[in-house]
């Protein structure tokens, strides 16, 4: 309602105003769960053409728009209510900075006159918030709501990406004021595209065409910064072999010849230079210490936070920079040198004999015929089946680790895992996103989620939320009744005569079959429970052919199946 007075002049309410001002920075996404005081600001995005997704908890809420965020480029919104409902998407807020990935939280807050009384709901958002992203604030005034949400959108894409926050109280959703006295500003420009320094590029070829035994490591960041086509042509005009993270994995495809992936231990250990491409030197890459890398290896890094070089190792050179622009230059130079590693060099054939053994031992495990089946057929059969395009979405430990490397991905950002921060939980919330986002651009893709049967625990109610918005996610939960591992039924039973289960029971243990499959059909989808390689060839079959409905496949697996002696592992148990 206008005040008294005033009936000509436009108002608009600050829900009105946080909807307008996302959709004029192009905003297309929002995540959430409403209640006081936020819901006018759903119906509010909603009737302004932003796609409004209701979710079970704010934890996978925030874990999908931050998925939103990696895949276009575009921080996805995650709506939630004050106090517990803010508190629940730390969790995804601090899994998007880990990432790095683009992302908005914005919050409903208790309204300020009942600051400080004990309001309901009543928390100190805006100061919890700044641990967990980059921008933390509570607009002024309603009339500054259009730059803060430009600000936030602009912070969250610009330098390295990451999670930002708004805070809005209750009175400022329904509050209104005149239009005239808004302060409207216009989207804000895209991130604006940096190169490194050409000292700094010459000398890295340099390092580079003097190397014996050369790596590139292709990182997320470069998926992010779509260096695709640039990283795709160093590796094949240079010859070189290229080693990518679990996100980086699709940046150049997986069967790529020069993939060494399956002789990773070693690539790494022998190394004399290593080109960093989005990637950071952290326990993902064990610090890019000894000795899992040489004492005198050469770093040279390319990466758009300043911050980030020389981390853990001193770094040979510093490439600071937009990922695929950095590497344009560095193409060229190498191009000038006319440079190429040659393929017949003791190193390649190191890696390649390795690479070979380490194929072999896999394909053996997955042709075993025993059941229950262990993890290696369970992908071996799965690989078979999945689309090239296929969005891969997965999360567990052996599940997470062993699928990584069993199934291929050909395409980048083509893969969501638990990522730096070994977040149990996101791939529900990830599957979502990507079925949101494939059903806009790509709606014959589709997404398939991986899950041991302890991740899919952590969201598993966002099966609701998949049914709901007919999304044909293909979700296949590779379960062994436990965390790593659990025990068989009669083992279970065997187990609880012993006494009481919380003091008896092994910590990794879940109950034994669960029917995880019977709380898609609770919803409408298709459930199946699956012991043998061709039941779980039919059910996928099934699954895929099915264009509308979504799919859960329960694979029973034997409990006490592990993964394969490595030299090393690449997620090791102490750490995940
Ligand atoms: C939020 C969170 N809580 C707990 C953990 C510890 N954790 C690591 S992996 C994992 C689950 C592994 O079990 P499952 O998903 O069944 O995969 P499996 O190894 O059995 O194949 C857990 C609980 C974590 N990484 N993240
Ligand atoms: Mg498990």
């Amino acid at each position: 309602m206008a005040p008294h007075g005033a009936a000509e002049e436009e108002y608009v309410s600050g829900a009105q105003l946080i909807a307008e001002a996302l959709k004029t920075q192009n905003i297309e996404y929002m995540f959430g769960i409403v209640g006081i005081p936020v819901t006018e600001i759903a119906i509010a995005a909603q009737a302004i053409g932003i796609k409004y997704i209701g979710m079970r908890n704010e934890q996978a809420a925030c874990y999908a728009a931050s998925a939103v965020g990696y895949l276009t480029g575009k921080p996805g919104i995650c709506l939630v209510v004050s106090g517990p409902g803010l508190i629940h998407a730390l969790g995804g807020m601090a899994n998007a900075n880990m990432n790095c990935w683009p992302l908005i939280v914005i919050g409903g807050s208790s309204d300020r006159n009942q600051e400080i009384m004990g309001a309901f709901q009543e928390f100190p958002q805006v100061e919890a918030c700044r641990m967990y992203s980059k921008f933390s604030v509570r607009p002024s005034s309603l009339e500054a709501i259009p730059a803060v949400i430009e600000k936030a959108v602009r912070c969250s894409i610009y330098g390295r990406p990451g999670a930002c926050y708004v805070d809005m109280p209750g009175d400022f959703v329904t509050l209104q004021v005149n239009k005239s006295s808004v302060k409207y500003v216009k989207c804000c420009l895209p991130p604006p595209v940096c190169t490194a320094e050409h000292s700094a590029v010459s000398e890295a070829a340099s390092i580079l065409a003097n190397s014996r035994q050369p790596l590139l490591i292709i990182g997320k960041g470069a998926a992010y910064s779509r260096a695709e086509n640039s990283i795709r042509k160093l590796v094949d005009q240079c010859g070189l072999p290229f080693l990518p993270t679990p996100m980086g994995k699709g940046v150049v495809p997986d069967n790529h010849p020069n993939c060494v992936a399956a002789a990773r231990s070693r690539a790494l250990q022998h190394a004399d230079v290593i080109i960093l491409f989005g990637a950071r030197l952290n326990w993902i890459l064990h610090f890019g210490l000894p000795p899992r890398f040489r004492p005198d290896v050469k770093i040279i890094q390319v990466d758009i936070c300043a911050e980030e070089l020389g981390n853990n190792v001193r770094r040979a050179a510093n490439l600071l920079g937009d990922i695929n622009a950095v590497t344009e230059q560095l193409l060229e130079q190498l191009v000038l040198m006319e440079w190429k590693y040659p393929s017949y060099s003791e190193w390649w054939k190191g890696l390649r004999e390795k690479m070979k053994s380490n194929e072999e031992t896999s394909k053996a495990l997955a042709l075993q015929k025993s059941l229950p089946m262990n993890y290696y057929t369970v992908f071996h059969h799965v690989r078979e089946l999945l689309p090239r395009d296929c969005i891969l979405v997965s999360e567990g430990a052996n599940t997470m680790d062993i699928g990584r490397t069993m199934l291929p991905n050909y395409l980048p950002r083509h893969r969501l895992d638990a990522g730096t921060f070994g977040t149990m939980g996101v791939g529900l919330g990830f599957a979502i996103a990507a079925a949101m986002v494939a059903k806009d651009q790509t709606p014959e893709q589709r997404v398939i989620c991986v899950e041991g049967d302890s991740a899919f625990g952590f969201s598993g109610m966002e099966v609701e939320t998949i049914c709901r918005y007919n999304l044909p996610v293909v979700i296949i939960i590779v379960n062994n009744n436990g965390i790593y591992s659990g025990l068989d039924s009669d083992s279970w039973k065997e187990m609880l005569k012993s006494g009481e289960p919380t003091v008896c029971a092994p910590p990794v243990c879940l109950l034994p079959n669960s029917h995880y499959e019977q709380i898609m059909s609770a919803f409408g989808g298709k459930g199946y429970f699956v012991k043998t390689p061709e039941e779980l060839q039919n059910a996928l079959k099934a699954s895929l052919a099915e264009k509308q409905v979504p799919s859960l496949i329960n694979v029973m697996i034997n409990p006490q199946s592990d993964r394969k002696q490595q030299d090393f592992h690449w997620l090791t148990r102490s750490k995940m």
